[in-house]
């Protein structure tokens, strides 16, 4: 995946589409109430032209909405939204507009507010609500964090009714993939498979951490344009009735997904995922229905903290045994050369390593398979020249200029700690390549294209056909707790040098 196209991406400006999905309708306006702008069908669905009500006040709408013509309705719920400085609105709000019923769903947008009207009539018929407690229940009841995830997906779809729900996870470089699904049988499996990170550009991912919800009910729908007085497009971030990327459409119908709607998942302020859910034709949610879906992931989101870091806690005490073995093993060691032979083995079967290298004074004591002298000596000055923190570690040797030197070697992943912050003695820890088969959803190329004038334009992929990638130049990445360990045997070793070095003086004393 080329990163010129990941820019490409993330410069399209998804927030200021000028434009709405065609399920709603909105409405921009002051504190005051005078509308700025507005979406084009006002007129469909309330009787009055959108020049008309342009510049004026939202009362001009009342009647349209059933309220009493002196009462600003809008412009109350608007002030009633704000609590300490804040702006809380308790949305949605419930209008009759004829005879349909819509949620009113404020947000504001620089200093103005949206006002999306959304039908509350939906395409799901049961309200989620009554099944979300049991749901919730199934959840939290497991200990396993993918049996959590498969409920979710379950529960999902139990709740909104979407023909497949999978749970989307974003891998370390951004790319992503399917970890859990639940879907009609009929539908065929997309579990395991990968997807570039330019699939969904950061912008994209901001929104979703902002908002925790995604809704694009219709991919066939054309999308109603904003007119108003002013010219500039008005800020959409928050507003549910945001039209979508172009490009997203089209990526959705090579997908031959009708309608998409999408849960964040974050962890630790993170977007870790979104539950992503498909349906084979247009389906509309409402506001409520998507609050559900949102609790969910929001549980899901907490589970995923408490067990992530309950597992980070078991990594670190399954460490435990093995520190104290290498720390008993320092003990009697005479000199560096011993230390090393000392606590070797230990130190590659505990870190699942093929070399321990103590680069000490401008010598290098190694034990197993370990880079020749002289690039250890490079490395560890650079090291000491360029990398201020203590400690280091990658995964893919050849993608950073620093070891230059060990490119071509077998050795594929290294981490090493200083012994202090200014010497330019280092402990390392060398692993080989792991190579590995990645299953990606259609090969990851060609996404600029050329349109009739030879203009080039952005395409998503049209084939989702499984491309199998053979990855090669990683090893196992070194894990944060595996980091940690590393920097509390640094510490070890450096107390058993100093010990010695005192030793040392005692006697010439
Ligand atoms: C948005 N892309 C998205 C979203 C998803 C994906 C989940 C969030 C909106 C939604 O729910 O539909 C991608 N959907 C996936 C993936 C799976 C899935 C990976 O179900 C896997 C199972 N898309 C491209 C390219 C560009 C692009 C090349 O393929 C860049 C130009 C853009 N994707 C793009 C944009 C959005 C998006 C702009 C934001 C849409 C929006 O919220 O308006």
């Amino acid at each position: 995946m080329n990163s010129d196209l990941l820019d490409l991406c993330s410069q399209e400006p998804i927030h200021i589409p000028g434009a709405i999905q065609s399920h709603g309708m909105l409405i921009v306006m002051d504190e005051k109430g005078i509308i700025h702008q507005c979406s084009a069908n006002v007129e469909a669905l309330t009787g009055i032209s959108y020049t008309d009500i342009l510049g004026g006040s939202v009362t001009l709408l009342n009647k349209a909405l059933g309220k009493d013509h002196a009462n600003n309705f809008l412009v109350e719920l608007v002030s009633l939204s704000w609590h300490d400085g804040e702006f809380r609105p308790s949305n949605p709000y419930q209008v009759r507009i004829g005879r349909e019923f819509f949620n009113v769903i404020l947000s504001q947008s620089a200093d103005n507010y949206l006002v999306d009207f959304e039908p509350q009539q939906s395409d799901l018929f049961q309200d989620p609500q009554n099944k979300v407690g049991a749901s919730l229940s199934h959840m939290l009841a497991d200990n396993e964090l993918q049996s959590i995830l498969e409920n979710a997906v379950q529960q999902t779809r139990h709740i909104i009714g979407y023909q497949r729900v999978m749970i989307y996870k974003f891998h370390q470089d951004g790319h992503g993939e399917v970890i859990a699904e639940d879907r009609e049988a009929e539908l065929e499996s997309w579990l395991g498979l990968h997807y570039p990170a330019s699939d969904i550009p950061q912008q994209a991912r901001e929104l979703y951490k902002r908002n925790y919800t995604r809704l694009i009910a219709n991919v066939h729908e054309q999308p109603i344009s904003i007119v108003g007085l002013d010219p500039a497009p008005v800020d959409l971030s928050d507003s549910s009735l945001r039209a979508v990327s172009p490009v997203h459409i089209r990526y959705l119908k090579n997908m031959k997904v009708d309608s998409s709607f999408s849960v964040s998942i974050i962890v630790e302020g993170e977007l870790w995922g979104l539950i992503a859910c498909h349906n084979y034709s247009p389906r509309y949610i409402n506001y409520r229905q998507r609050e559900t879906a949102k609790l969910v992931g929001q549980v899901l989101s907490s589970c995923i903290a408490m067990r992530s870091q309950e597992s980070q806690q078991k990594e670190l005490l399954s460490f435990q045994a093995a520190v104290m073995e290498i720390v008993r093993s320092l003990q009697n060691t005479d000199n560096i050369a011993d230390i090393v032979q000392a606590c070797g083995a230990n130190m590659l079967k505990t870190f699942d390593a093929v070399g321990f290298a103590f680069y000490f004074e401008g010598e290098l004591y190694g034990f197993g398979d370990v880079p020749y002298e002289e690039q250890i000596a490079l490395l560890s000055s650079k090291l000491a020249s360029t990398h201020a923190a203590e400690i280091f570690a990658t995964d893919q040797v050849s993608s950073d200029s620093l070891l230059a030197d060990l490119a071509g070697t077998s050795f594929a992943g290294v981490m090493a700690c200083q012994l202090s912050a200014e010497l330019k003695d280092y402990l390392f820890l060398f692993r080989e390549e792991k190579a590995s088969v990645v299953r990606w959803a259609g090969k990851p190329d060609k996404i600029v294209e050329f349109d009739d004038k030879a203009q080039p334009f952005i395409s998503p992929r049209n084939s989702f056909e499984q491309w199998l990638q053979e990855v090669k130049g990683y090893a196992r990445p070194w894990s944060t707790t595996e980091q940690q360990i590393f920097i509390q045997i640094r510490d070890e070793i450096n107390y058993a040098v100093a010990r010695k070095v005192n030793e040392l003086r005692k006697l010439n004393e």
